[in-house]
């Protein structure tokens, strides 16, 4: 059976953290689907709009060889609507979410994944913002 794999994030200032992740959740199976945080979701999520919007953030995760499929994720609350409709069989995050999302235990296997330690979006806003 060919196994679809579910992951969800802003990935705002895209940077190798994200391309790690991406990639491991990609080796769970054969189909990998994102959900991209919309800038109206981000901005409930963070209280800040992302510095890339929405379209740019959609544009690079579909541009890379190992994602399928991409959608905007609108709100926190449809994850489970998400992953029936995309009829994931995994739903895979980095470990700033473990537990989380266990919820969905029932419908798919959940997966957290180590984060790439010494990079975010925060701080390389930081170090610009410095320089
Ligand atoms: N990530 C990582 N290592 C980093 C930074 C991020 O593994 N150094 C992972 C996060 O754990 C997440 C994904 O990259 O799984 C996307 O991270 P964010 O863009 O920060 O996404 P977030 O705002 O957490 O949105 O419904 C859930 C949300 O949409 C997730």
């Amino acid at each position: 059976m060919q196994k679809r794999v579910i992951t969800f994030g802003t990935f705002d200032v895209f940077h190798v953290g994200h391309v790690n992740i991406l990639e491991r959740c990609a080796s769970l199976g054969d189909t990998l689907i994102v959900g991209v945080s919309s800038d109206a979701l981000n901005m409930s999520k963070k209280n800040r709009a992302p510095v890339y919007n929405q379209y740019d953030r959609l544009k690079i995760i579909q541009s890379l060889s190992f994602v399928d499929e991409v959608f905007f994720e609108e709100s926190l609350e449809k994850k489970r609507d998400y992953i029936n409709y995309y009829r994931a069989d995994v739903l895979a995050m980095g470990d700033d979410w473990e537990g989380k999302f266990d919820e969905f235990n029932d419908i798919c296997e959940v997966v957290y994944f180590p984060r790439t330690p010494s990079i975010s979006t925060t701080e390389i806003i930081e170090i610009v913002k410095s320089i």
